[in-house]
C-alpha cells in the first residue's frame, strides 16, 4: 500500500482533489481507497472507506466538555490519534494499492499538533508522500506568495514526507497563473515583483524568507491545477508516480 495525503490550508480543495483522484485512479483500474481524517466535515463529494467520523463526534464532545467549535476540534483531533489501531486495521482490512489521506480543514490542527505526525508516522504503508496546496484564489499578490511557500515549507518540516507543490484553482486566476509559475522558475523575477510591491521592512523580511527557502528548493516544480476543469491533474498523477513508483505511471 502507498499512501498520499492531502494538506493545505483551509479551503484550498484538498477535499475536491481527494475525490478527482480517487476518480481518476479507480477509472485506470487502481484498486484506491479513501480516509477521511477531518472529524468536523458535513458533506463529502467521494464515499470514504475509512472515516474517522466513525470515531469521534464533534457535537458530543461540544456538550460533553463544555467546549465551542475550536477546543472540540482540538481535543477530536487529539482524541482521533488515540484511535489509531482502529483505524490503522480498518485501512489493513481494506489493503488498497493507493490510499489518498483527506487531512482536517484547518491545516494547523493537523499539522501543528503531534497527533498529525503521529498519524502520518503509524498508517502502514511502503511509500508515502504528501501533497501541499497552494490555494491559487490566495495568491494575491508575490508576498503572500512568498508567505504560503513559507508555509508550505514549515508543513514539510512538520510531517517530514516527500512533498508535491500544487496550485489549485487556476481556473479562477487567469493571468495571475502565468506570473505564478514565473516568479516559481525564477528567483529573480520573483525579488524584482517584490520589490514593486513592497519596501522597507516587508521587502527585508520578505525577500530574505526568500532566499532561506531558494535554498531548500522552496516552490520548485509547482504543479498547477483545477479541480473543477480537471486542467493539470494528467501532471499531477506524473508527478505522484516518480515519487511512489519510481517511473512507473499510475494504472500502468
Ligand atoms: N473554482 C475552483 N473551486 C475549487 C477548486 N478546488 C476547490 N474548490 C472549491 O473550494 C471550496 C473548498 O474546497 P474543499 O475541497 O472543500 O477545500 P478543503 O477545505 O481544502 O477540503 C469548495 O467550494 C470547492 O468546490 C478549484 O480548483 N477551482
Ligand atoms: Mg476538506
Amino acid at each position: 500500500m502507498k499512501s498520499i495525503f492531502i494538506s493545505g490550508t483551509a479551503g484550498s480543495g484538498k477535499t475536491l482533489l481527494t475525490s478527482r483522484l480517487y476518480e481518476s485512479y479507480t477509472k485506470n483500474g487502481v484498486f484506491t481507497a479513501v480516509l477521511n481524517l477531518d472529524p468536523g466535515v458535513e458533506n463529502l463529494p467521494y464515499t470514504c472507506d475509512v472515516d474517522v467520523r466513525d470515531y469521534v463526534d464533534i457535537v458530543s464532545i461540544m456538550r460533553q466538555y463544555d467546549l465551542g467549535p475550536n477546543g472540540a476540534m482540538i481535543m477530536a483531533n487529539d482524541l482521533i490519534a488515540s484511535k489509531i489501531d482502529d483505524i490503522r486495521n480498518e485501512v489493513n482490512r481494506v489493503n488498497p494499492d493507493y490510499l489518498i489521506i483527506d487531512t482536517p480543514g484547518q491545516i494547523e490542527l493537523f499539522a501543528y499538533r503531534s497527533s498529525g505526525r503521529f498519524l502520518v508516522e503509524n498508517i502502514s504503508s511502503e511509500e508515502k508522500t504528501n501533497i501541499f496546496l497552494f490555494d491559487g484564489a490566495l495568491i494575491t499578490s508575490p508576498v503572500n506568495f512568498v508567505s504560503i511557500a513559507l508555509l508550505a515549507t514549515s508543513i514539510r518540516l512538520r510531517l517530514n514526507v516527500p512533498t508535491v507543490n500544487v496550485l489549485t484553482k487556476t481556473d479562477l486566476i487567469g493571468a495571475k497563473l502565468k506570473d505564478i509559475l514565473q516568479w516559481t522558475t525564477s528567483l529573480s523575477t520573483l525579488e524584482d515583483a517584490i520589490a514593486k510591491e513592497a519596501d522597507g521592512d516587508t521587502y527585508t523580511l520578505t525577500t530574505n524568507i526568500l532566499r532561506g527557502l531558494n535554498r531548500g528548493g522552496f516552490a520548485q516544480g509547482l504543479i498547477p491545477i483545477s479541480n473543477v476543469t480537471g486542467e493539470g491533474l494528467v501532471n499531477l498523477d506524473g508527478a505522484l508516480s516518480r515519487i511512489l513508483n519510481l517511473g512507473e505511471e499510475i494504472g500502468d
